[in-house]
């Protein structure tokens, strides 16, 4: 332990991180630096607990290669050559070139962003008023999460579910597609008070984790396969009677259909289909259906695929099958960031749209968009100018030869706003040097917890970094933008995020957090948020948009097996010490995750001649990626691993697992498939 001067400050803060456990901060400031960070005690998520790369947060920030002013493209598109200029020079020019693109049709103009910080002002206020009252393209913000998150709106009526704190009391808990140590640490927390309790935990998941190895049992199932899984789980609680029948009457909708749908899947056709023993089936239903009280963790990485939609429909039917809603214990979460009272319009302005609807961009397609595929770009102009923030898509969107290439477009206007020099700003005509969180106001929601949190500066920003709001104040002034609301300075922005009354701010000032009243068992009584107020196994919703109202199990577009060039499916979930592309540059972190590498089992590395520590060639249709070979258990056969994500620079070739998936779309919300694809491993000679 170091000791600090009786001068030094301890400032209240948020982890801006996307993360569910949106940690409570504190910094100790001392002679206006950061000097020590720590999980805040008082705040009962965090527990005076952060995970290793945020406990390395002063490295990230300190860090020799912050952009401290900002940059000037000097070199050839996409060289990541930069020549320093000032402020005033910076955004006068991007302003002069933003007005004469809108002149001709403003939807040339698009927003590029995603959650490289959560916070509300940082992240969705200044920014979405200036591309509102611009009448640039809107963006469909889908890179992560409206698979799952729109299934569970169809089902349960939103992101809602089980509070996080009662896992430690359920006496089984699934953990569906998560891997909760690496990345949801303080959820896992709850899960081993559970079994020191007596539960028994279960994690299904194609890779055996870290979390799986800490299990009672795991279920490593093919990708893309969890609807088939949900579906004999149903069909094993029918054919033995293990339903909660008052609770199916007075709280569901659509359950004959249902029942008629799950008895087409005895557990042998699921286990075929998923590629596990029948009886790990069998054994997961009569858990399942005979202990009490069951909750599920489930968390997005069994929604990246084709069918991922229809499989947390199915998953988010189970609870209401067993009753498991009557306790607090029981239940499921996928996101409880529904629960939040934000005030969208009051921090976005839609309203200053005054009328346009410009056509929407799907994320998840840049790659496409940026190449003028005329579906991707819906109907508009091509898109000449591109704004990025908060996200570094020429690494993290799928396809990324495609997203590279569109990004080294010349005629392409690109500025971002970065804290570093990522794959994305490499392609900048101007690179914005952005604050980060110990620097700028902020306030957070949570999709783990029920708490908001306020983010107050520590420190100074380094250098000449600016926050983001700040940057989207400037340009709007520089635009001509004079209503009112382009002058409100960040701290004002944190309080409109909520309407007056509807958090504690008294709390939320002293302590830095604030609880939202919330019922223990929500669900208890039924009272669903859904249209019927019942937990809708049949979505006349989904019926009306042509979509099958039932969850049923959607075969992946590339099913493992299913092609004899490309035989095995790749899988690419989260690094540990990696926050999506974020800390690939903190060299601590690095060092820890050593370098980008790909598991593969023994059998399929011995009939490929691939030995462990082998340099190989991962391939398909849409590109290829070298990296090393870990011959590994954790991956199981027929699946590889690759752990994301890195930066393409950072890796052998100039390229990362991206350069593999593809910009197909699942089945509910517009999401990206990540997980669905099919590769081919072969070692490299020399
Ligand atoms: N350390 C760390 N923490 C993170 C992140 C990170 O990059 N690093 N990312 C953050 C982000 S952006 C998010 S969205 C959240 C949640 O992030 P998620 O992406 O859900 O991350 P994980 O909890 O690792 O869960 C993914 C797990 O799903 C498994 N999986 C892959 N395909 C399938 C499948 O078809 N079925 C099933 N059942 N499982 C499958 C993977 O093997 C992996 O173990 O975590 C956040 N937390
Ligand atoms: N193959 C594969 N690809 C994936 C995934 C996967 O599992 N496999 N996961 C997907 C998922 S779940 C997600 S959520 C996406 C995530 O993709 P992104 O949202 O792009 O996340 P990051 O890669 O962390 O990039 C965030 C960037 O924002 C910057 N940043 C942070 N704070 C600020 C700020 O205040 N201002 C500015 N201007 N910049 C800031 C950081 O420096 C960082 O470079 O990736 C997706 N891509
Ligand atoms: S990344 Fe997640 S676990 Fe780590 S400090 Fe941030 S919120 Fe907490
Ligand atoms: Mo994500």
């Amino acid at each position: 332990m170091t000791s600090h001067a009786p001068d030094a400050t301890l400032v209240r803060g948020a982890c801006p991180h996307d993360c569910p456990d949106t940690c409570a901060l504190l910094t100790t400031v001392q002679d206006g630096r950061a000097v020590k960070l720590q999980g805040n005690p008082d705040h009962p998520p965090t527990g005076g607990v952060l995970c290793t790369k945020v406990s390395r947060y002063i490295e990230r920030h300190d860090h020799p290669e912050r952009l401290v002013q900002p940059l000037r493209r000097s070199g050839p598109k996409g060289s990541g050559r930069f020549e320093p200029v000032s402020w005033d020079e910076a955004l006068d020019d991007i302003a002069r070139r933003l007005r004469a693109l809108a002149q001709d049709d403003p939807q040339a103009v698009l927003p590029y962003s995603y959650a490289g910080t959560m916070g509300l002002v940082q992240g969705e206020s200044m920014d979405r008023r200036f591309f509102h009252r611009l009448g640039a393209s809107l963006l469909d913000r889908t890179i992560c999460a409206t698979a799952g998150g729109e299934a569970m709106a169809y089902t349960l009526g939103g992101k809602v579910g089980m509070r996080m704190e009662f896992f430690a009391e359920a006496k089984l808990v699934l953990i569906w597609g998560s891997n909760s140590i690496a990345s949801n640490l303080h959820f896992w927390r709850h899960a081993q008070a559970a079994r020191r309790a007596g539960a028994r935990l279960v994690c299904i998941d194609p890779r055996r984790t870290e979390t799986a190895d800490k299990c009672d049992a795991h279920i490593a199932l093919l990708p893309g396969t969890d609807g088939a899984l949900a579906l004999a789980l149903m069909h094993e609680l029918i054919v033995h009677d293990w339903l909660d029948h008052d609770y199916i009457a007075q709280h569901t909708l659509g359950w004959e259909a249902l029942r008629e749908r799950a008895l087409q899947w005895p557990p042998e056709r699921a286990a075929q289909v998923c590629g596990v023993p029948v009886q790990q089936i069998r054994d997961l239903a009569q858990a399942y259906g005979t202990t009490k009280p069951a909750a599920i963790r489930l968390n997005y990485g069994m929604q990246r695929v084709r069918g991922g939609g229809n499989a947390a429909r199915a998953i988010a039917c189970l609870p209401a099958l067993v009753g498991a809603w009557r306790h607090r214990a029981g239940g499921v979460l996928l996101s409880s960031s529904g629960q939040f009272p934000v005030d969208r319009a009051a921090l976005q302005r839609p309203d200053l749209l005054a009328g346009r609807q410009p056509r929407t961009i799907n994320m998840s397609c840049i790659g496409d968009a940026l190449a003028g595929d005329a579906q991707a770009l819906a109907g508009g102009p091509p898109v000449r100018a591109i704004v990025v923030y908060n996200s570094n898509p020429v690494a993290v969107a799928p396809e990324s030869a495609k997203v590279a290439a569109g990004f080294a477009r010349e005629d392409l206007f690109c500025v971002v706003l970065e804290q570093f020099q990522t794959d994305t700003a490499d392609h900048a005509d101007y690179l914005l040097p952005a604050s980060m969180q110990l620097e700028h106001w902020d306030i957070h929601t949570s999709y783990g917890h029920t708490d908001v949190l306020l983010n107050r500066p520590a420190v100074a920003p380094r250098g000449q970094a600016r926050s983001n709001a700040w940057v989207f104040r400037e340009l709007a002034r520089r635009m001509g933008f004079d209503e009112p609301c382009f002058a409100d300075e960040d701290e004002a922005l944190c309080r409109q995020a909520f309407a007056p009354g509807a958090i504690d701010w008294a709390a939320l000032e002293h302590d830095g957090f604030a609880s939202l009243p919330m019922p223990e068992a929500p669900f208890a009584q039924g009272r669903f948020p859904t249209p019927s107020g019942k937990c809708e196994f049949f979505s006349a919703r989904l019926a009306a948009q042509g979509i099958d109202g039932l969850p049923d199990h959607l075969p992946n577009y590339e099913p493992a097996g299913s092609s004899r060039d490309y035989p095995l499916a790749m899988i690419s979930p989260p690094a540990r010490n990696f926050l999506n592309s974020s800390f690939v540059n903190v060299r601590s972190l690095r060092s820890i995750e050593g370098e980008p590498l790909i598991e593969i089992h023994a059998e399929d590395a011995a009939a490929r001649g691939i030995a462990d520590g082998a340099m190989v060639r991962v391939f398909n249709a849409r590109g290829e990626h070298r990296c090393r070979a870990e011959v590994s258990r954790r991956a199981r056969p027929g699946v590889v691993n690759g752990l994301g994500i890195w930066w393409r620079k950072l890796g052998s070739d100039g390229t990362n697992v991206n350069e593999l998936t593809s910009q197909r779309l699942t089945d509910i919300g517009r999401g990206p498939t990540f997980y669905d694809c099919l590769v081919q491993v072969e070692a490299l000679g020399g």
